[in-house]
């Protein structure tokens, strides 16, 4: 027998952990975590050992579907190509440019041969109509950093590992394993802060974080925006700002202090339910710690301040001084530059929505408005569909009227590797090669993460001959229709020639020959300053009080002091580390033992409903109803109930055997599109008001 060792990052999560595999004559026989990669040492998930479910899962795609009525039929790739060019191009034909729309999934930032090469088809595409997972998650973190440092993704992430003192919001990385802030192994990293300093989690729900944390403070859903500005208000009464570090670089930051802060304690307290002490005592331990960092990701981020949140964040982080400084929170400055020159800065309202007139932000406009864009006749209205890698109908907002819309489309092709939820309503599907039989430089993580790191990921095997890479499929559709439309289009070079390129423009030095030298990837050391460098405000400042945010605040105070109705509760979010979005639980590792689906539900609110655990209930929202099974949790505030996101398998059509007779439904029957971040139009996916209800009988 032979037995070889490979070496390869994780493409599941933002945690990019390096992994072994071990092969033995020829099959992928194990994977264990590398314990020389410099940034995750060795750590990896459940989720990472799953990849051998994935690479043997009889229900994954290698050959492109063609779909008759509820039949499928294998087609060849030439055959599958020349379809899909022509479909979307008689679509634009007949309907105008809009009416193709694009919907991209979080994997395609997994996967160098999806998101380096999506670009340049919708470029060619030319719709108004792109949409993407990233307005259901960060935008608001993207519109702040455009809006203040001038480049959407300068993002300044949390040196957790030289920080002294943390305060985490709306944020379970001992779940999720980190996000923008990539942190492979955090629940270590965060055990060794609690050692050498203080966590403080503020969560509804006392998560898995928060129960290695120094200390959880519970709050309302979706009131961080009156915390933060109390906590501001606070940490300034404590002493005047550290500014040394800007002079001479800031606008407007007294507007800035006075329209984000201008609460007491109290006021905060009455809002948020974190008492005034709490609040004033936090601010304190903030204000002194010599490094200290604020960071909030999700929980923030999907609520209806999502912007104004990270906004008071960043003003916070400035006011302490530990704004683009180690042990603070600073911009990564990867290998393969993602700002400056060649880069795409973002912009904001350059067209808007047809129907809601929702301004676009970074090229794409809201996923919360495709299903009305699709289902509302008129002039412009969407006709056809190009997915990759998504699977909106679980992941979007009222993804039940999505997925009645998808149905309705003239032709829908997805590049994607299940018949699932999404995909059982395409025409085509095509469906991309193992990503272990491709080059892969992450573009987007190294970027994000806690240390500067770089890593080529070479192949461990080749592709077979009947499948196709990623970037080809790409490449294959944006051929055909380059010739059915009649526009010129020259393709672009292969993954490796394209990273070389990449590390050409940057300033590490290094190079194709120096990273393959590394397998086990290359350490350029901790995190350092270099967003004042790098500001690409026009006025070269970092802008302190964008109008588009210091309006937020108005609206903020225009909301009514209770936003549930009598009976109401307020449905926040979950994640298990064996879990990944919506996509995972066809994979038997996974999934097996006990299930992780239910509604969590504090004691009181079960008991006054007459519900007891594991009874299943109706759970109804302004825009849908699903029932599931409750489970009582005092982790929970009373008022607040949770369920995880991307359950609701097993509807016809779906070929997905194992995640049939998973149970569960989907937490997005029950969101609302109506309920945005203004600003960003990302969507209030947490805190959304529904009722719970015992079934008859
Ligand atoms: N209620 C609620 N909703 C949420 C969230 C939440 O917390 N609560 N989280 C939101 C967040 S953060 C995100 S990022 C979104 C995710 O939203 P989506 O990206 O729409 O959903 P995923 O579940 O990630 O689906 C990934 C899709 O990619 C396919 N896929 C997997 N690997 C590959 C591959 O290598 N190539 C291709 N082409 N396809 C592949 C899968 O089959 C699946 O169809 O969900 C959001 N929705
Ligand atoms: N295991 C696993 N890992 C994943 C994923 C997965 O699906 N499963 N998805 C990946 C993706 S795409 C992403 S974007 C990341 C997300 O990673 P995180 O941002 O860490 O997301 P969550 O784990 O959902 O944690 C969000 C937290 O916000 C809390 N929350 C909800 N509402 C509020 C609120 O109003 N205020 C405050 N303060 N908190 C609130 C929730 O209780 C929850 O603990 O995870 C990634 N990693
Ligand atoms: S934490 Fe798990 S899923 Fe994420 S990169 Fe590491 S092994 Fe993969
Ligand atoms: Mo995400």
């Amino acid at each position: 027998m032979t037995s070889e060792r490979r070496f390869r990052a994780c493409p599941l999560c933002e945690a990019i952990c390096g992994l072994e595999f071990r092969i033995d004559d020829g099959q992928l026989a194990a994977i264990r975590g590398d314990a020389e990669d410099p940034l995750s040492r060795g750590h990896l998930c459940p989720k990472g050992v799953a990849i051998l479910d994935l690479e043997a899962d009889p229900d994954r795609l290698r050959r492109p579907l063609r779909r008759h009525g509820r039949d499928w039929e294998e087609v060849s790739w030439d055959e599958a190509f020349a379809e899909a060019g022509q479909r979307l191009a008689a679509a634009q034909r007949e309907h105008g440019a809009d009416a193709v729309a694009a919907y991209l999934g979080n994997p395609v930032v997994h996967h160098f041969g999806h998101h380096a090469y999506l670009p340049s088809l919708l470029r060619l595409i030319r719709t108004r109509n792109v949409y993407s997972a990233s307005s259901v998650d960060q935008w608001p973190h993207q519109l702040v950093a455009w809006a203040m440092y001038g480049h959407q993704l300068l993002v300044p992430v949390p040196d957790v590992d030289h920080t002294d003192w943390m305060l985490m919001l709306g944020a379970n990385p001992v779940a999720s394993n980190g996000s923008l802030m990539t942190a492979p192994g955090i629940a270590r990293r965060l055990e060794a802060l609690v050692r050498r300093g203080r966590l403080v989690v503020v969560d509804p729900r006392r998560t898995e974080t928060a129960a290695i944390a120094s200390e959880h403070v519970a709050i309302r859903p979706g009131t961080d925006a009156w915390f933060l500005r109390g906590l501001l208000e606070a940490v300034r009464a404590c002493g005047p700002p550290r500014l040394a570090g800007y002079a001479g670089r800031l606008n407007g930051l007294d507007t800035a202090l006075e329209r984000a802060g201008g609460v007491t304690a109290a006021q905060a307290a009455a809002r948020s339910g974190v008492p005034a002490g709490t609040i004033e005592r936090l601010a304190r331990e903030l204000y002194g710690a010599s490094r200290a960092c604020v960071y909030g990701r999700m929980g923030l981020s999907t609520q209806a301040y999502g912007s104004l949140c990270q906004w008071i964040i960043q003003l916070i982080n400035l006011y302490c001084g530990q704004l683009d400084r180690p042990g603070g929170v600073l911009p990564n400055e990867p290998a393969i530059p993602v700002t400056g020159p060649g880069t795409s800065k973002g912009h904001r309202d350059r067209w808007r929505s047809r129907v809601r007139s929702l301004p676009e932000f970074a090229g794409e406009l809201p996923v919360a408005a495709l299903a009305e864009e699709i289902t509302t006749p008129g002039p412009g209205r969407v006709r056809a569909l190009f997915t990759c890698a998504g699977n909106p109908v679980l992941s979007t907002p009222a993804g039940a009227a999505l997925d009645a819309a998808l149905a309705s489309l003239d032709f829908f092709v997805a590049i994607d590797i299940y018949v699932n939820e999404t995909t059982r309503h395409a025409h085509l599907i095509l469906p991309p090669a193992s990503p272990l039989t491709q080059y892969h430089y992450d573009t987007v993580f190294n970027g994000f993460a806690v240390r500067r790191v770089a890593r080529l990921n070479a192949p461990l095997r080749s592709r077979a001959d009947a499948e196709r890479a990623d970037w080809e499929i790409i490449a294959g559709v944006a051929h055909a229709y380059a010739q059915a439309a009649g526009k010129p289009w020259s393709p672009l070079p292969e993954p490796r020639t394209l990273i070389a390129a990449g590390l050409a423009r940057g300033s590490s030095g290094l190079d194709l020959a120096a990273l393959e030298a590394a397998p086990h990837g290359v350490d350029m050391g901790p995190l350092q300053s270099s967003l004042l460098r790098r500001l690409e405000t026009a006025s070269g400042m970092i802008e302190c009080a964008p109008p588009l945010l210091v309006d937020e605040v108005a609206r903020l105070e225009a909301e009514p002091a209770a936003p549930l109705r009598p009976g109401e509760l307020a449905l926040i979010g979950r994640r298990h580390v064996r879990s990944n979005n919506s996509w995972m639980h066809n994979a038997p590792r996974l999934v097996k033992g006990k299930t992780r689906h239910e509604l969590h539900v504090h004691p009181d609110d079960l008991a006054a409903r007459g519900l007891v655990d594991g009874e299943r209930a109706r759970v109804r929202s302004r825009t849908g109803a699903i029932e599931v099974e409750v489970r009582a949790s005092d982790a929970l505030q009373p008022g607040v109930v949770c369920l995880p996101h991307g359950f609701g398998h097993g509807r016809a059509g779906a070929r997905l055997q194992r995640a049939h007779s998973v149970r569960g439904a989907s937490y997005n029957d029950l969101t609302d599109p109506e309920r945005l971040d203004a600003p960003s139009g990302n969507a209030a996916l947490n805190g959304t008001p529904v009722t719970l209800e015992r079934l008859e009988g």
